[in-house]
Parts: C-alpha cells; sequence; structure tokens
C-alpha cells in the first residue's frame, strides 16, 4: 500500500491551525534570541535516518515472539513499509539490508521500488551470527575470530558477497557486527582472538570498492557472555585503524556497560575522523533495543550536542551513517519506527538550539552553572513545532503517529497481508 500526497494534505489542514499558532509562539521566542529558525528547520528535514530491513516486523526475546498482524513477508512488502514511514515523517529515506535475511530476488526491481518511494540504500550488514542451512561450517565457536581457517575463510566470504549485493543497489558501506567472543574463561585466547579478527577484516577490507566504508560494530557481552572480541570502541578503532583510512567505529547506544558515557566516545572518534556509523535505541539494562529517548532521553540529547559539534567543527570525520536498530515486542512496528524517528529529530533539534559560541565562553571562563543552564535551557524548550514545521515543508504529516491512526494503516496492512504474516528478522 502507497500513502496518497491528497491523504497527507487532507490530514494536515485537520490540525494545521494549532500547529500554526505553536510554531508562530516558539518561532517569535527563538528569533528573539537570536536563532535561524529557518535554518534549524532546513537541517531538521534534510535529516534523514535508515530504517533496518529486520526492524518492520514484532521482535522477541529467547522466551517468544508475539508477530503483529499485517508484518511484511518479503523484501518488497519491508520497502513499501518504510514508503509508508517515509510519507509520514519525511525522515527514513534509506533501508539498511541485513543479509542472507533480505537478499533480493530481482534486484532491477526492488532498485525500482525504493526509488519510486524515495528511498536510498544505506549500509549493508553480514551476518556471521546465526548458521545457515546450506553452510559448511558453522559459527557456534566464532567466525572471522574462529580458531578454525575453514571457518574464518567461510565468514570472510560471507561479507564479499554483502558487499557485491550492496554494491548491486547503490550502497556504499558494509557493517560488520561479530557475536564472537567466549562464554567461559580460558575458552579463548584473547590474543589469537583478536589478531584472527583483525586478519580476515583485512581480508574484507581489500574487497572494499575505492568508494565504500568498512564500518566495525562493537559490543560488551551478548550472545557471549564472558568475553566479546570486539567489546569496545578502543578495540574497534585499533581494528578499524589496522584496515586502513575506509574504515571506521561504529557505535550502537545499547552496546555500552550501564552508565557508559557514550557522548565523549563519539566526541573523540569524531576528533579522530573514524566515527563511521550510528545505531539509535534506548535501554535500561543491556542492549535492551527499546524505542530511541523513551528510557534516556536527556542522554541522547548530549550524544546530540557532541555529534552538532563535530558535524561542524571536524571535516576530518565523514558524512555518518544513521540507523535505527531497535526492536519491540509489544508495540505495532511501525508506530514505534515513528516514535523512535521523532525522538532523533527532537533531540537533533534541541542539540541545534544550543548556542556553540556562548557554551564556549562558559568553558572558557569556567563557569560551571552557566555551562549546564546553556545545555538545559536548549534540552527544556518543546521543540515539536519545529518538527512539525520541516515536516510540512517537504510534504510530510504534522503528527504521524495521529495520522498513522486516522489513515487505518495497519488496518488496511492487515487487509492485504493477512493477520499470520511473519517478517524475517530475529
Ligand atoms: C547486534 O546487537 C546488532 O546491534 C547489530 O547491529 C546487528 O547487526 C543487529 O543488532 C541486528 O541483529
Ligand atoms: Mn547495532
Amino acid at each position: 500500500m502507497k500513502i496518497q500526497q491528497s491523504e497527507i494534505s487532507d490530514y494536515n489542514k485537520k490540525v494545521v491551525s494549532e500547529h500554526a499558532e505553536n510554531f508562530d509562539f516558539l518561532s517569535s521566542k527563538l528569533t528573539k534570541q537570536g536563532k535561524d529558525v529557518n535554518s534549524i528547520v532546513a537541517k531538521l528535514a534534510e535529516f534523514q535516518v535508515a530504517i533496518p530491513s529486520w526492524a518492520l516486523g514484532a521482535g522477541g526475546t529467547r522466551f517468544g515472539r508475539f508477530s503483529f498482524y499485517g508484518e511484511p513477508s518479503n523484501l518488497e512488502q519491508k520497502i513499501d513499509d518504510i514508503g509508508i514511514l517515509h510519507s509520514l515523517t519525511q525522515t527514513a529515506g534509506a533501508v539498511s539490508l541485513h543479509i542472507p535475511w533480505d537478499i533480493p530476488s530481482d534486484y532491477a526491481a526492488i532498485k525500482e521500488k525504493a526509488d519510486a518511494l524515495n528511498i536510498k540504500f544505506d549500509a549493508v550488514n553480514s551476518n556471521t551470527f546465526q548458521d545457515q542451512s546450506d553452510a559448511k561450517e558453522s559459527y557456534k565457536y566464532g567466525s572471522l575470530s574462529n580458531v578454525s581457517k575453514a571457518v574464518r575463510e567461510q565468514a570472510i566470504q560471507h561479507n564479499l558477497d554483502v558487499i557485491k549485493i550492496g554494491d548491486k543497489l547503490g550502497s556504499k558501506a558494509l557493517t560488520v557486527w561479530l557475536a564472537d567472543g567466549s562464554c567461559f574463561p580460558g575458552q579463548n585466547n584473547f590474543q589469537t582472538a583478536f589478531q584472527n579478527t583483525q586478519d580476515s577484516l583485512i581480508d574484507i577490507y581489500k574487497g572494499l570498492p575505492d568508494d565504500w566504508k568498512l564500518l566495525v560494530e562493537y559490543k560488551p557481552y551478548e550472545p557471549n557472555f564472558y568475553s566479546t572480541v570486539i567489546q569496545d570502541w578502543g578495540a574497534s578503532l585499533m581494528l578499524a585503524n589496522g584496515c586502513g583510512d575506509k574504515a571506521y567505529t561504529l557505535v550502537d547506544l545499547g552496546h555500552h556497560l550501564p552508565n557508559s558515557n557514550i557522548e565523549q566516545i563519539v566526541s573523540i572518534l569524531q576528533l579522530k575522523g573514524k566515527l563511521g556509523g550510528f545505531h539509535f535505541n534506548d535501554s535500561k539494562y543491556g542492549d535492551d533495543d527499546v524505542t530511541v529517548g523513551s528510557i534516556k532521553p536527556y542522554a541522547l540529547f548530549l550524544i546530540f550536542n557532541e555529534l552538532v559539534y563535530g558535524m561542524q567543527n571536524n571535516p576530518q570525520n565523514p558524512d555518518l551513517a544513521w540507523m535505527i536498530d531497535a526492536s519491540h515486542n509489544v508495540k505495532d512496528p511501525l508506530e514505534d519506527l515513528i516514535q523512535s524517528l521523532e525522538a532523533i529529530q527532537e533531540a537533533y533539534a534541541k542539540a541545534l538550539l544550543i548556542d556553540q559560541d556562548a557554551l564556549k565562553a562558559a568553558q572558557l571562563d569556567n563557569d560551571v552553572v552557566k555551562c549546564q543552564e546553556i545545555l538545559q535551557g536548549a534540552y527544556r524548550t518543546d521543540v515539536r513545532p519545529l518538527l512539525e514545521k520541516a515536516r510540512i515543508n517537504v510534504g510530510g504529516v504534522i503528527n504521524p503517529i495521529g495520522a498513522y491512526r486516522s489513515l487505518g494503516i495497519r488496518e488496511q496492512l492487515i487487509k492485504e497481508r493477512g493477520r499470520n504474516t511473519v517478517a524475517t528478522g530475529l
């Protein structure tokens, strides 16, 4: 199904007067503070976040999975779902594929569909954390780090195949996340596992087209519970540096031990020109993968403060691959993704409100109280009218969740696809 532009404008007509009132009030307040409202709105409209092809169905846990009715059951339908998200929000203009879950059967057709919906193919993700039914070797004891050369070769070849698939679609980055590690002390030799991983990544890197990036994701635990080979940003950065200029660290918000200072990590990586990608989600305890901004919105804002600073001051760091990497066991996946997109935009808008010159002056004066006032002044501003304006300007809806419900989109998807469809993914 496809949302018609007329449905969007009809919906907007119903809520535009309330929006206009709120926007005018905020805009005049911000203008008095010396802010360039139009430029903030334009930046919000430009900011696009990739939707992972595995987040369009309901997630699950190791205890069970309760599917959500009308889930997409093939890649075409997944792209349709992202088209719905993009029509409403105008901020979901990309898809990130996970291979082999989402190998296109007809490349030209899938490209044509994505083009028609204005969706680009962002980073492609390899999967060496599950065994495939036709695989010769098993990843039970690791993939790129495995003590067996045959297993490592199979995993390297899989990554090279993923690059080929992405290349046909216009992707420009490969994201590697390894589940490799150990569950018990003594199970692995840390040095051997790390060196094997570095050597394997170098082999993959050799097959990377010139205009591609290799993004190395880290994670401290799970599914291995004693150690992971790429446990943190330091390990990822060492491996990226060991590969070369086109390799970068990828930060996933959920891949840190509780209370890690993620804003400091992204800041220093940008200073070194080595932050390549970003996976958004939120968590309370571990890699919980819940809706972005649902638990720690202030932490997300502080991270965006550093990202905005880096985008403005670190030309040595390339543009980032932004992606939502969340899962939702009890919500409509599309509604959940809309909430995540909104939370990302909100944190970005608030970070754009920070007066960076005033903050720098307060830092130079060691005026700690003023520094906090500047940050929290921006954080406490209700920026939603700016997001609404950004969406209106580029053909989106004022209130995406409101429109999704009033247009009865899930009901239409159930009618088209049936109740018992199940999406590929975890
Ligand atoms: C692993 O937890 C991860 O964050 C990686 O990005 C994977 O590719 C993704 O989740 C999906 O399993
Ligand atoms: Mn991730």
